[in-house]
C-alpha cells in the first residue's frame, strides 16, 4: 500500500531497503550484469519489463514505435513509464533491490531523444512531461546508486546485431550515438537533468569474462550503497 510521508506517497515497508539502478545504452549488457548479481543472496533483481513493451494485450508498441516513431512514440513511452513506475513500487523481500534502468532514464534519455530528434510532436512531449513531473513530485522513487555501464556506441551496435531482437533490426548507428550522448550529458557531464543518486561508472566494452571480473571487483561498493 502507498501511504503519505513528508508530502509524497511511499510504499510501506520499503523505506529502508536500498535500490540500485543499472543504466546504459541499448545492448550495453545491463541484463547480463543483473543476472550475475541475481546469484547473490540479499539481492532481488528486477529485470526490465521489455516483454510487456512487446506484448500489451496482443499489441507490440515497441515494434510500432520503431516502424513509425512520430505516430507511436507517445504510446510506447506512456506504457514504458507505467511499467517502470510499477517496478519502482513493487515490494521485494530482500534488503537490496537491483533494477534494469529506471523511470528517470525512460524520460531523460528515450523521451528526450524522440523529442529532440523531431520524432515526437510537441503536444505528446508536453503530456508525457506533465505525467512524469506529477509522478516524481507525488510518489517517492528512491534510488541509492546508479551503476552506469559505459560503452562506445560501436560496441552496442555489434551486440545488438548479434542478439537479433526482431524489432531492433532497424536501429541505425546514429540512434545509438544519440542515446550515448544523452547518457553522457546526464550521468558523466551532469549538465542536462538532475541525477537522482551517486553514479558508479563501469567501462563495459570488454568481453563477458572481463565484465564479470569487474562486477566482482565492484561488488562491495554496489551492495553497501545507501541513501542519506
Ligand atoms: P534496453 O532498456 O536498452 O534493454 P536491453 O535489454 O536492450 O539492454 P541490455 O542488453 O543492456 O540488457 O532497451 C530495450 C528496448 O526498448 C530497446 O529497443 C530500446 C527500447 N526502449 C525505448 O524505446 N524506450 C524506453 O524508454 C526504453 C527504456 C527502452
Ligand atoms: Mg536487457
Amino acid at each position: 500500500m502507498l501511504s503519505p510521508s513528508q508530502g509524497k506517497l511511499v510504499r510501506n515497508g520499503e523505506e529502508r531497503k536500498s535500490v540500485i539502478c543499472i543504466e546504459g545504452n541499448i545492448a550495453s549488457g545491463k541484463t547480463t550484469c543483473l543476472e550475475y548479481f541475481s546469484k547473490t543472496s540479499n539481492i532481488e533483481v528486477l529485470t526490465e519489463p521489455v516483454s510487456k513493451w512487446r506484448n500489451v494485450q496482443g499489441h507490440n508498441p515497441l515494434a510500432l514505435m520503431y516502424q513509425d516513431p512520430e505516430r507511436w512514440g507517445l504510446t510506447l513511452q506512456t506504457y514504458v513509464q507505467l511499467t517502470m513506475l510499477d517496478r519502482h513500487l513493487s515490494t521485494v523481500a530482500a534488503p537490496v533491490r537491483m533494477m534494469e534502468r529506471s523511470i528517470y532514464s525512460a524520460k531523460y534519455i528515450f523521451v528526450e531523444n524522440l523529442y529532440k530528434s523531431g520524432k515526437m510532436p510537441e503536444v505528446d512531449f508536453a503530456v508525457l512531461s506533465e505525467w512524469f513531473e506529477w509522478i516524481v513530485k507525488n510518489i517517492a522513487i528512491p534510488v541509492d546508486l546508479i551503476v552506469y555501464l559505459q560503452t562506445t556506441p560501436q560496441t552496442c551496435y555489434e551486440r545488438l546485431k548479434q542478439r537479433c531482437r526482431e524489432e531492433e533490426r532497424v536501429i541505425p548507428m546514429e540512434y545509438l550515438e544519440a542515446i550515448h550522448n544523452l547518457y553522457e550529458d546526464w550521468l558523466i557531464k551532469q549538465t542536462s537533468f538532475k541525477v537522482p543518486a551517486p553514479v558508479l561508472v563501469i567501462s563495459a566494452d570488454d568481453d563477458l569474462q572481463k565484465m564479470l571480473h569487474q562486477y566482482e571487483e565492484n561488488r562491495e561498493r554496489i551492495l553497501t550503497a545507501r541513501r542519506a
